[in-house]
């Protein structure tokens, strides 16, 4: 699927009119307020989801051909995004009202946006695991706009909330953000970004290639030490870009984690099995801001687990998750889905 775009794989005139569909649809999803209850496994829900999403479409669509249209004119953003600043500064204060306030207007409902000059070269969603979490939503949506629309990105985020009071399970909540952001895309790029995890650099370019890329390289919460040496070089964790071709080959991630630990090193263990090499950009420059949280519950069998991955992933991930969406809302910058993702399997 999404090969790397500053490359010349494929021919000029395809990758605009892919581009621009992708466009196209992700600002027709955007424009309206949705509330829904459905029910779904990634396999069995197809035809009824679909009908849906087309539903919505054909109630919320605002551009009209003709509007789309007037876009193929546009000339491919460059390579080098022109108004990068460099290092950041990160603003952990900022409400969830004043984000809205200074930037909702640009901003498609349900946190979409594209580069309003120029064909953007890649489209990408943010998906964002969460729970109990409130008071970083505004740090998070303030950072990342500004962040993403600087690198001319067409983008959406979506911030996907586990239901009731079962362990937090991070690694579903990303199948069912990935599953769900996929039925409004597809994009060339999936993001799986913790909430608490504010880039410092925007030349930190979210783009895809044809490897998986660890983006949490050094972070402030392990006092910048670089993942390559000093936390650990199979550190998965944090943030992390991954393509619709990578996802499928190790079907998504592991659904049995529950509590803090061990689902990022299983993805890891994924991609090796599939001889996907993880890359990452400079420790300079790949630097985040973590924002301070209270404790989490640590899932104390996670090494147990681990180890019990060689080579099981077939039969755990994006083909067995069964999940119910509770409600999808968008919101002036950010699409919520709230989910119930079940409960672990009682011990044998
Ligand atoms: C690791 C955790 C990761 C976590 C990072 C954060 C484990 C499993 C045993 C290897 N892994 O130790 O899940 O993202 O810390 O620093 O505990």
């Amino acid at each position: 699927m999404a090969k790397d775009r500053s490359g010349s794989v494929r021919p000029f005139l395809a990758w605009t009119a892919r581009m621009w569909s992708a466009v196209a649809l992700t600002m027709l999803v955007g424009g309206c307020v949705l509330l829904q209850s459905r029910s779904g496994s990634s396999s069995s829900a197809r035809t009824p989801k679909d009908a849906v999403v087309r539903q919505e479409r054909a109630e919320c669509g605002r551009l009209t051909e003709k509007e789309v249209k007037k876009r193929d004119y546009l000339p491919p953003c460059p390579a080098t995004p022109p108004g990068l600043h460099g290092k950041l500064k990160v603003r952990e204060d900022v409400s969830l009202e004043e984000a809205v306030q200074d930037l909702a207007d640009g901003v498609g409902v349900g946190g979409s946006w594209a580069p309003p000059d120029c064909v953007p070269r890649w489209s990408i969603a943010i998906i964002v695991p969460f729970r109990d979490r409130q008071p970083q939503v505004g740090p998070f949506l303030y950072h990342m706009h500004n962040f993403l629309q600087r690198q001319q990105l067409n983008y959406s985020i979506y911030i996907v909330e586990q239901e009731g009071t079962e362990l937090f399970n991070r690694a579903r909540l990303l199948n069912v953000g990935y599953l769900e952001a996929l039925r409004e895309g597809p994009f060339d790029c999936y993001a799986f970004h913790d909430i608490d995890m504010l880039p410092e650099d925007d030349r930190h370019l979210y783009h895809c290639s044809e490897q998986p890329r660890h983006l949490a390289v050094a972070a402030s919460n392990h006092n910048y030490k670089s993942s390559h040496s000093l936390v650990y070089n199979k550190y998965f964790g944090g943030a992390c870009l991954m393509t619709q071709d990578h996802l499928a080959r190790v079907n998504g991630w592991s659904n049995i984690y529950w509590g803090w630990g061990g689902e990022d090193d299983d993805m890891w263990r994924r991609l090796s099995f599939e001889d996907l090499p993880v890359w990452r950009f400079p420790a300079n420059i790949a630097r985040y801001r973590t924002i301070k949280h209270g404790p989490q519950v640590v899932n104390n069998k996670r090494y147990q687990t681990l180890k019990r991955n060689t080579g099981r992933y077939p039969n755990d991930g994006l083909s067995t998750i069964k999940y119910i969406v509770k409600s999808v809302v968008r919101h002036p910058l950010y699409t919520h889905i709230a989910a119930d993702i079940g409960t672990p399997l009682p011990p044998s």
